[in-house]
Parts: structure tokens; C-alpha cells; sequence
């Protein structure tokens, strides 16, 4: 196959992603030679974002002085680019209006609560560095007393980790949507809403989407909003977990795309989401969802090893290959992809035993957007995923039933 070349890429990408800048416009495309997840792992450990995978090579951002490490390191650049040459062109989109920003997912959420008052609850799990509230909804058809533990099994939905990833607010906010609209009308949705606990918190990262947005355009802001003495603002609140935090695949460096924080849970986004999860026992699963690549993935994340539990690592491959089956994603532990330390899911399922996983949703590549890849996406994005998301929703009782071929209560969804 003829070889493009790596400007037409550019040029040809910049209406969708390279017009935007990152974090402050300052840094570096690059693309440098990675045949496996050691070599990926490599790329990683030297602070790089990576953003896609190819067989031969990957795709990311670094910062100026993460790219100053590249060059001295022995990994081959392939093709570099100065994303200076790509800021300030592009005025934010018209079609994506319907994503939400800050105050229109809050006043989402207020009117959807305030439509079904019986089963909604709206509450804050915290304070962003910004002092936004991290706003989760409870959907929960009894109301629970006393120490505000549910009885009922319970499972969390996240989006927005990461701010550019627009499209990860926008699935949890739809299933929300999706269950309240169907209760009552649907048997099974009416069944899971009756005996589940549940959580939506569409926003863990506003204060880095608005500052992704607000100007009309796309920043390619990743982290969260914390001053850290380099222009490239932030801390990775996927590296900032504190299970195994720095133990790989997260970069000490304030300037870099995964700079993981002086501390574990340094941040009070991740201290948030701590706080909200240990104070609720019955939660027993937990999806993330992140953009873009169409990616299950599982823990571990730091390391290569499988989980050591050999009945828990069963359920994960048997959850991961069958919600595969309905959304079409690539099933796999989080560190085939790359080692990462401090993500959510390895604190989640190490620290707390919850079945976590991480979707990285569509599109598939940058070709077909990256991380703006427009509103029209979404229906189908969304559509692809509420078979996973219930799924899960009904294995909440217990994770292990996955692994039961004669348990055919799961039936319903095929
Ligand atoms: O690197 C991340 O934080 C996630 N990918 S993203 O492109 N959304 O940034 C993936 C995390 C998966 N976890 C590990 N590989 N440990
Ligand atoms: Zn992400």
C-alpha cells in the first residue's frame, strides 16, 4: 500500500483534531516506530500521551520537555510536528451544540431530576480544584435512610475523566436518560431500576471541559485545571489514583500529557471520587468511559501481569468478551494496550474489589475524529453501548454469575 505522508495526514486531520490546541498550543505531534505493549510502555514511561495505536507504530502528544526526553532517548521518531502550526483555526463547530457543557449538563440533570422526583436524587460528590460540584444522580426507586446505603446492589457510570473526551459525558448522561424514560415501559429495565443502586457522574473533570470549550475552541485539554508551574496546566486524574500510583506509564513531570500529581489523590476530583466509592459498599461494579479507540478494557493497568485471583480474573474476560459482543470493541487488560499507573480502575478493583472497566468509545481512530468527532456520533455511540451498560447493571448482584453457563437469567439481553 502506497505510504502517505505524514503532512497529508496532518492536513487532511486538521479540520478534526489539529486544529486544536494542547492545553496551551505549545507541544509536539508525534509518531515514533512501537511494534508491542513493551515498547508502548516505553513511549509512555517517557511522558507521552498516547492517543493511537497503530501495528508499527504510535500516535501522541508531547509536551516541549517530554519531547526534548524523546529525542534523547533511543526510541525511533518517526514523524514530528509542531501542533503551534495547527492552533487557531477552527471556531467551535456548530453541530456540536448538543454536547454539554458545565452548566447545561448541571441544568440536564436538574430538570431530569426534577421531572421524576421519586426516583431521581441530585447531590454533590465534591468540589473541583475550581470549586465546580462534581454532580452525581442516584436513581434509586426506595428511598434509603439511615446511613444513605442502599440495600440494593450498586453500580457506577463515569464519563469525562479527561476533558477533550466530549463524547464520555454524553453516554452516561443518555443512560440516565435512557433508564428513566424506560421504567415502567420496559420489564427488564423496570426489574433492574427496582433492585439496583445507581450512579451517574457524567463530569468527573469540568473545570478542564470548560476550559477545553470556552474559548469556541478546542483546547485538546486533558488533564484537570491544577497549576503546576508549566504551561501545560494540570494533573491526569487517570494517573492519579492511589493504587500502585507510580508504578509506571505516568510521568513525574508537571508538563507532561500524564503527569500524575506529587501525590496519590492529590487532586480533589480523584478525592471526590474516592469518597463518593468507599462511602457506598454495595457498589460492585464500575464503568468509566473515556474516548476514543472502542477498547474494553480491565485491570491491570500497571503492570503485565494477569489478576492473580483466578475467579475474578474469569469474570472479567467473560464480562469484557460479552459486552465485546454486542458493542464490537476490542476486549483486553488495560496494559496490552500500554502500562498506565494510578487509573481508575486498578484503584477501584484493587483497593475495593469492584469490577471495573474502562471504555474507550468511539470513533475508532482520528481518522474518523479523535476526540471530536461531532454530535452525529452520538445516537449510534450510545445505542452501540446500553446492552453493555445493562449488562452490568444486572451482574451487580454478583460479578461471578458471568462465568455461570446455566445461569440464563442474563438471557434477556441476547
Ligand atoms: O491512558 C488513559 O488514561 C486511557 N486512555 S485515554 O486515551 N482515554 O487517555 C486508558 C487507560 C487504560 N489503563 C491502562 N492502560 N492502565
Ligand atoms: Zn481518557
Amino acid at each position: 500500500m502506497k505510504r502517505i505522508s505524514f503532512s497529508i495526514i496532518l492536513f487532511l486531520l486538521t479540520p478534526f483534531v489539529f486544529a486544536h490546541q494542547s492545553g496551551d498550543g505549545t507541544g509536539h505531534f508525534v509518531r515514533i516506530a512501537a511494534k508491542d505493549k513493551f515498547e508502548r510502555s516505553k513511549i509512555a514511561d517517557l511522558g507521552m500521551s498516547i492517543e493511537a495505536v497503530r501495528s508499527d507504530s504510535v500516535f501522541g502528544i508531547a509536551s516541549e520537555s517530554v519531547y526534548q526526553r524523546i529525542l534523547k532517548s533511543d526510541v525511533k521518531v518517526l514523524e514530528a510536528s509542531s501542533l503551534k502550526e495547527f492552533s487557531n483555526i477552527l471556531d467551535f463547530p456548530a453541530e456540536d451544540a448538543r454536547f454539554h457543557n458545565y452548566a447545561e449538563m448541571t441544568s440536564a440533570l436538574d430538570e431530569i431530576v426534577a421531572q421524576n422526583p421519586k426516583m431521581l436524587k441530585k447531590f454533590s460528590i465534591g468540589k473541583t480544584l475550581q470549586n465546580r460540584e462534581i454532580w452525581a444522580v442516584q436513581i434509586n426507586t426506595t428511598p434509603t435512610t439511615g446511613n444513605g446505603i442502599s440495600v440494593k446492589p450498586g453500580a457506577v457510570y463515569m464519563g469525562n475523566h479527561h476533558a477533550r473526551e466530549h463524547v464520555s459525558a454524553e453516554i452516561p448522561l443518555m443512560f440516565l436518560q435512557y433508564l428513566v424514560s424506560n421504567y415502567g415501559k420496559d420489564a427488564e429495565i423496570t426489574r433492574l431500576v427496582d433492585t439496583r443502586d445507581i450512579y451517574i457522574i457524567p463530569m468527573v473533570n469540568p473545570d478542564g471541559v470548560e476550559y477545553d470549550i470556552s474559548t469556541g475552541r478546542y483546547k485538546m485539554q486533558r488533564k484537570n485545571m491544577r497549576p503546576n508551574g508549566t504551561s501545560q496546566v494540570g494533573v491526569d486524574l487517570n494517573r492519579n489514583y492511589g493504587y500502585m500510583w507510580n508504578h509506571g506509564g505516568a510521568s513525574s513531570d508537571p508538563s507532561s500529557e500524564i503527569y500524575m500529581g506529587p501525590n496519590a489523590f492529590s487532586e480533589p476530583e480523584t478525592q471526590a471520587i474516592k469518597k463518593f466509592v468507599e462511602s457506598k459498599p454495595n457498589l460492585k461494579v464500575l464503568l468509566t468511559f473515556h474516548t476514543f479507540s472502542e477498547l474494553i478494557l480491565y485491570p491491570w493497568g500497571h503492570k503485565y501481569e494477569a489478576i492473580e485471583k483466578t475467579d475474578d480474573k474469569s469474570a472479567f474476560v467473560a464480562m469484557a468478551n460479552k459486552m465485546a459482543s454486542w458493542n464490537g470493541y476490542t476486549p483486553e487488560q488495560s496494559s496490552e494496550l500500554y502500562i498506565a499507573s494510578g487509573d481508575t480502575c486498578d484503584w477501584a478493583y484493587g483497593a475495593l474489589g469492584i469490577f471495573a472497566f474502562t471504555f474507550e468509545l468511539s470513533p475508532r481512530d482520528q481518522w474518523s475524529g479523535g476526540f471530536y468527532p461531532g454530535a452525529d456520533v452520538l445516537d449510534k455511540v450510545f445505542s452501540d453501548n446500553i446492552k453493555p451498560a445493562l449488562y452490568l447493571l444486572d451482574l451487580a448482584d454478583n460479578p461471578h454469575r458471568s462465568t455461570n453457563k446455566a445461569d440464563s437469567s442474563l438471557d434477556w439481553l441476547n
